[in-house]
Order: C-alpha cells, then sequence, then structure tokens
C-alpha cells in the first residue's frame, strides 16, 4: 500500500523566515515543505500540505484529503492551543498524526504548554526548528510501517 503524509501548517506559518527569526529562524515555509518531501520521499511516502490562516479552511482540507492520506504532520501554530474543531477533524479521519513545533513551546509563555491536540496524536515534536517535521515524519512513517 503507498503511503502519502497529509502536512497542515496553521496560522502566521505563511510568513516563516520573513519575522521573528530569533523565535521561528530564517527557514522559509516552502524550504521546510521541500525538506519534508525529499526526507519522506527517500522513505518511499509521497506528501501533499497546506497552509492556511483560518481554521474552517484547516478543517475542510483534513475532510477533502482524509479518504487519499495514510495520517498526518500539523503544526497547528496558534490553533494548537485552541482549536476543538481541528482536533475533532483529525480524530474523525481515523488517521494518526505528529503534533510538531519549530519552537519548544515549553520554554514560552505558560499558554502555548497546554495543546488540545496532544492527547490525540501519535507523538509530539516540539523545538528542533524546522526539524521538528522531518522527526515528527520519521516517527510516523516507522508507526504506519508497524516498526512500533
Ligand atoms: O513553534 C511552533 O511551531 C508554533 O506552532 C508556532 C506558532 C505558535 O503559536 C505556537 O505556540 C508554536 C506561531 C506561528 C507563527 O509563525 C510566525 C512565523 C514568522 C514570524 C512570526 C510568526
Amino acid at each position: 500500500m503507498s503511503v502519502r503524509i497529509g502536512v497542515l501548517h496553521g496560522p502566521n506559518l505563511n510568513t516563516l523566515g520573513r519575522r521573528e527569526p530569533e523565535v521561528y529562524g530564517s527557514t522559509t515555509l516552502a524550504a521546510i515543505d521541500a525538506m519534508i518531501v525529499e526526507s519522506a520521499g527517500a522513505a518511499g511516502a509521497e506528501v501533499t500540505s497546506f497552509q492556511s490562516n483560518l481554521e474552517g479552511a484547516l478543517v475542510d482540507w483534513i475532510q477533502a484529503e482524509a479518504s487519499q492520506v495514510t495520517g498526518w504532520v500539523v503544526n497547528a501554530a496558534g490553533f494548537t492551543h485552541s482549536s476543538v474543531a481541528l482536533r475533532d477533524a483529525l480524530v474523525a479521519s481515523g488517521h494518526p498524526f505528529v503534533e510538531v513545533h519549530i519552537s519548544n513551546v515549553f520554554a514560552r509563555e505558560e499558554f502555548r504548554h497546554h495543546s488540545v491536540l496532544a492527547d490525540v496524536a501519535l507523538g509530539v515534536v516540539t523545538g528542533f526548528g524546522p526539524e521538528s517535521y522531518v522527526l515528527g515524519m520519521r516517527g510516523l512513517l516507522t508507526h504506519l510501517a508497524g516498526r512500533r
């Protein structure tokens, strides 16, 4: 069976590389997508990715892609801490997902310490810069291959 991973980027991540480089680094979202495609491709997996600043657009995308993907890598950005709608859409998709963050959310403001997604995620990767996506993808692919 072929493996196809949906990568979801939440609000403001379209401005990566252009603002707050001391927190989020200088890598653009397009460069992160290229890193993900390369690492997943090396493992024989396909990637489809989507960014939106709108909660409903992210939910619509999850619903539209659910029948085509095998799992998700999710950086829900600010919605991580608030969106029951995203949580519900991910759970309803029936596929495992890994929550990823560029920054270490636990080294930041207290409101970032709580995620409404984490307890239904396969795992969480936080604080490794853009590499968090690659590490999350690797963990997800290992899980899907039944190796853990
Ligand atoms: O560290 C992460 O990946 C976050 O998901 C990023 C979110 C933040 O709300 C989460 O707590 C942690 C914010 C994304 C904002 O993206 C920006 C990109 C460039 C400049 C400013 C913000």
